[in-house]
């Protein structure tokens, strides 16, 4: 069964960019992975789709076939989709079907077998018997979608998408829900990104991961957090907040709704956050990580290692043995994991010390940068020993003649 991530939140809260960020992440992690935009105002998107709606209806087809404004088009680029059902199952399918013909290389390190002497780079993996090929279980799609919110809140058809993907063609997919993270910088705000996120798990019923985005921008803000960050992604006692709400001009006449909407959010106890800033290495390898926990999904590069139980063999549906492990090579000589997974180095980094942090970051950017260059280099000394060696075992082979220099 392929897996898949159904990218959903607010205009302009950072689902096409994060697409695109996971894009480029997941292909060098060598996943198999595509995107899927199911956008019809987004002509040309950053990353490459490999389908994409437009192809099917664009929005200005739509407002001026039918004289609609831009969010009744949305909503009928959306209903038509639906109807289309056969036209994006067969799409998926083929491009599925390509990918699994034709995977790209494994990322290799400076050093590892084949990172400087391998030189065929024609896309011949089908016939490479070398190299596997990659299961349809293992493909991994990312659907970004417009920012419409009643498309995730209160009308069916991105529902009725999503359900007819799972029946199929077999897709396990967890919705990923991205809200901006400086409305936690206002109580009322933040009340209402509660209030979104709750009422969007229950109408899309699937596993959900909300994610807090642009979280670089909290620090550069000026405003100080009321309360750490873990308060606002953990979702424990909002009553805190009530004094906040009943101080605020704007909010305190509605003190009775806001306790309501509150004791609402955390009578379910269905919501919390991730938190994300794109550029940042460690935090898309953390929600990467929670998502994956949330699919149940184990990467290709991980499933085929020996996990202890399995006494050496390939146990490929273990997850408890994925986090068991360490991380994609890619990612061995990085930072260990358990600091990109602490909310509180999150809070230091992005709100309480940006600039300390950018310093370090920095640094350790640098010092990984000499760690591949002398890698590299001394990968390509070896290899300069070693033809030294092949040259003058000839040598001895042929005689002294000729081990004379051409010139
Ligand atoms: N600082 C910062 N900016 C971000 C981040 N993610 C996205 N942005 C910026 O936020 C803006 C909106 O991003 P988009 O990716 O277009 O947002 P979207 O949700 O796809 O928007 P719509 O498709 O219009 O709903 C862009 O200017 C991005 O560069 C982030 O993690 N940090
Ligand atoms: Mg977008």
């Amino acid at each position: 069964m392929p897996v898949g991530q159904v990218v959903i939140g607010p205009p302009g809260s950072g689902k096409t960019t994060y697409v695109w960020g996971l894009y480029q992440f997941l292909t060098a992690l060598g996943r198999p992975v595509l995107v899927v935009n199911l956008d019809p105002a987004a002509n040309t998107p950053p990353y490459p789709p490999a389908v994409s709606i437009d192809s099917l209806i664009s929005l200005d087809d739509a407002m001026d076939a039918h004289h609609l404004g831009p969010n009744g088009a949305m909503l009928y680029c959306l209903e038509y989709l639906e109807e289309n059902l056969d036209w994006l199952t067969e799409q998926l399918e083929a491009a599925m079907s390509h990918l699994e013909r034709n995977p790209p290389k494994p990322p290799t390190l400076p050093g590892q077998p084949g990172e400087l002497d391998d030189d065929s780079d024609e896309d011949t993996a089908a016939t490479d018997g070398a190299r596997p090929r990659w299961r349809r279980e293992d493909m991994y799609v990312v659907f970004d979608t417009p920012g419409q919110v009643e498309l995730s809140t209160n009308h069916d058809s991105l529902k009725r998408v999503v359900a007819a993907l799972q029946k199929r063609l077999g897709f396990r997919l967890a919705a990923v829900h991205l809200m901006d993270a400086s409305h936690i910088l206002d109580a009322s705000r933040y009340v209402a990104v509660l209030l979104l996120a709750l009422r969007t798990m229950l109408q899309l019923e699937l596993p959900h991961v909300n994610v807090l985005s642009k979280v670089d921008l909290l620090g550069q803000s000026g405003e100080d957090l009321p309360f750490n960050l873990d308060y606002y992604t953990e979702v424990q006692d909002l009553s805190y907040l009530l004094p906040l709400l009943e101080r605020d001009q704007r909010t305190q006449k509605f003190a009775g709704l806001n306790r309501t909407i509150c004791d609402l959010v955390e009578e379910f106890g269905l919501v919390s956050f991730e938190t994300l800033a794109v550029e940042d290495k460690d935090s898309m390898l953390r929600l990467v990580q929670v998502i994956d926990q949330a699919l149940g999904y184990v990467p290709p590069s991980l499933s085929s290692l020996p996990t202890a139980s399995s006494s050496g063999h390939a146990h490929q549906h273990d997850h408890a043995a994925h986090h068991a492990h360490a991380p994609h090579p890619a990612f061995a000589d990085s930072q260990p994991l358990s600091s990109a997974l602490h909310t509180g180095t999150i809070q230091e980094k992005w709100v309480d010390h940006s600039s300390e942090w950018n310093q370090f970051e920095q640094d350790r950017w640098k010092a990984e940068g000499e760690w591949a260059a002398e890698r590299a280099t001394e990968a390509s000394r070896k290899l300069a020993v070693e033809r030294a060696k092949r040259e003058q075992m000839a040598v001895d082979e042929t005689g002294p003649s000729a081990a004379q220099p051409s010139s």
